[in-house]
């Protein structure tokens, strides 16, 4: 009895202490690890209809509805991302149109990434990441895997009454090969609300 109850002692003592250590590292580097793994708090701005109906592709976009690709020949681009695009999923992101196109960029390109929220319901984020679908439901949250420095715009919260959050960031493309951009809230991506990301040579 005596040997049980020490037992349950000592594995107390080590929960305890495990937990203070859980709770310590949370506080101290919290922020910073979610902000490195594409969470945190994203600032933003309002934008309205008018700006989402009013976008402009550049002289260097390529739309390609057969393929639903999208390719930007430039080497300094914007992208801009709508989450929850009108007259589509709401688990989904939109650009100029088209929903989960397949983005095509050069390498060493330039990319600001400009994400607004149209949905009045679920915050979405976006992240280039290196991490191929199918995606499960419980994606490893806390050790996602960006495809390049701050390629990621924290999730953003609800779009009500004609009034958008938008957030951007920008990163530059310098690896090639095939990425995915994916909304990072939790079950999303599983849901499809990603797209084909490749940085490319070939135009
Ligand atoms: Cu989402």
């Amino acid at each position: 009895m005596g040997c049980k109850g020490e037992k349950m002692r000592k594995s107390l003592i080590l929960g305890v202490i495990l937990t203070i250590i859980g709770v310590s590292i949370i506080f101290l580097f919290g922020s910073n690890i979610m902000g490195a793994f594409g969470y945190g708090n994203a600032s933003y701005t309002y934008v309205n209809n008018s700006f989402l109906n009013n976008l402009q592709k550049g002289a260097n976009v390529r739309i390609d509805k057969g393929s639903n690709t999208i390719k930007f020949l430039g080497s300094k681009i914007t992208i801009p991302i709508i989450a929850s695009p009108e007259n589509a999923s709401m688990y989904s992101f939109g650009v100029y149109g088209l929903v989960n196109p397949t983005i095509v960029v050069r390498k060493n390109a330039q990319i600001t990434i400009q994400l607004i929220n149209r949905d009045d319901d679920m915050y979405h984020g976006v992240m280039v990441t290196v991490e191929n679908p199918p995606y499960p439901y419980m994606r490893n949250m806390m050790f996602n895997q960006l495809a390049f420095k701050n390629s990621y715009v924290a999730p953003l919260p609800l779009g009500v009454d004609n009034k958008y959050p938008k957030s951007s960031t920008t990163f530059i493309a310098d690896k090639m090969g095939n990425f995915y951009y994916i909304c990072q809230v939790l079950g999303h991506a599983s849901k499809g609300m990603y797209g084909k990301f490749i940085v490319s040579n070939e135009f």
